[in-house]
């Protein structure tokens, strides 16, 4: 399979008529629940996968593919893509996979010997429209691409997923400062605020942090505060947006959503279940999904 051309996220696995079905809050709960399970069927044979950054923002990621970017007659998205939290890269590649861009035998190589999808992702393969891992410097790169596309009167929203631990680089205030001064609107972010970075609690660490919202529209943001748990309220947030100005999704989760033993414990920011633990994943989220 070849990559689309850069700025474009492929949707359909072959070229075709497609025509982009509406935003069915049941269906992303499904599919969620089918890429957790996913996830942890991969993470048996990868003993660090960052499994609770992952789980936290996939109602995020599935939402923005599914159910806000746009999609072209051919397939293709003119919209763009970027996990700044580069970290929490099986949930963007869950994702492409369900889309069939990352077919199923390059998903179970993730992180193996022969495979070419790593903890983190790389611009080039595809779907993937940078390559990030070091916080703090996704947003600056969607800045940048969407000034670029106000000099070549090109039509594109870039999207971006970030961490509230990735907050505290400097460098994603001086680009939140940055972007409303250049006129830059068509940038829209979510933060995944689970409260958590690697070691323990943002609002233990830097109590100052909070309320996140109310300083990002100091910086001439429009913010909004959502369950990022939540398909529907994350696709409400952004298709409700003003305009004018970029956006910035806050968005309340639970670092290890949906596997009890893991949320809110730091411990699974990093390491994968054994086989009796990912069992017992398995149950819940099943048991879970049932009700
Ligand atoms: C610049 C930089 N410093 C440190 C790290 C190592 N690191 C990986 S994840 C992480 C923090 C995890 O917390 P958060 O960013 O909030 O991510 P999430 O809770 O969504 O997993 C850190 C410090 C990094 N990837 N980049
Ligand atoms: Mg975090």
């Amino acid at each position: 399979m070849t990559s689309p051309a850069r700025g474009t996220t492929r949707f359909t696995p072959s070229p075709g008529p497609a025509t982009k079905p509406p935003f069915d809050p049941v269906q992303a709960r499904t599919r969620c629940w089918r890429m957790r399970k996913r996830i942890l069927q991969v993470s048996q044979k990868v003993s660090a996968l960052h499994i609770g950054g992952a789980f936290s923002c996939l109602e995020i990621v599935d939402t923005i593919y599914h159910g806000v970017m746009r999609r072209g007659a051919d397939g293709n998205s003119p919209d763009t893509f970027i996990l700044s939290k580069g970290h929490g890269s099986m949930a963007q590649y869950a994702v492409l996979e369900e889309m069939g861009i990352i077919p199923p035998e390059e998903m179970d190589l993730t992180c193996q010997p022969g495979g070419r999808r790593a903890t983190h992702p790389d611009y080039g393969l595809p779907g993937i429209e940078a390559s990030t891992g070091s916080l703090g410097h996704g947003l600056a790169l969607a800045v940048g691409m969407s000034l670029a596309d106000g000099i070549q009167q090109h039509d594109r929203l870039v999207y971006v997923v970030m961490s509230d631990g990735e907050l505290e680089e400097g460098s994603v205030w001086e680009v939140m400062m940055l972007a409303p001064s250049l006129g830059v609107k068509n940038v829209i972010a979510v933060v995944d605020l689970n409260d958590f970075q690697s070691l323990g609690r943002t609002s233990k660490i830097l109590p100052n942090f909070y309320p996140v919202a109310e300083k990002i529209r100091a910086f001439g943001w429009e913010a909004v505060e959502v369950d990022g748990h939540s398909p529907q309220a994350v696709h409400d947030a952004i298709v409700g947006r003003k305009g004018g100005r970029p956006l910035m999704v806050v968005a309340r989760t639970i670092k290890g959503k949906g596997v009890s033993y893991m949320e809110n414990v730091p411990m699974w920011h990093y390491r994968s279940p054994n086989p009796q633990e990912y069992q017992q994943a398995l149950d819940e989220l099943d048991r879970a999904h049932r009700e």
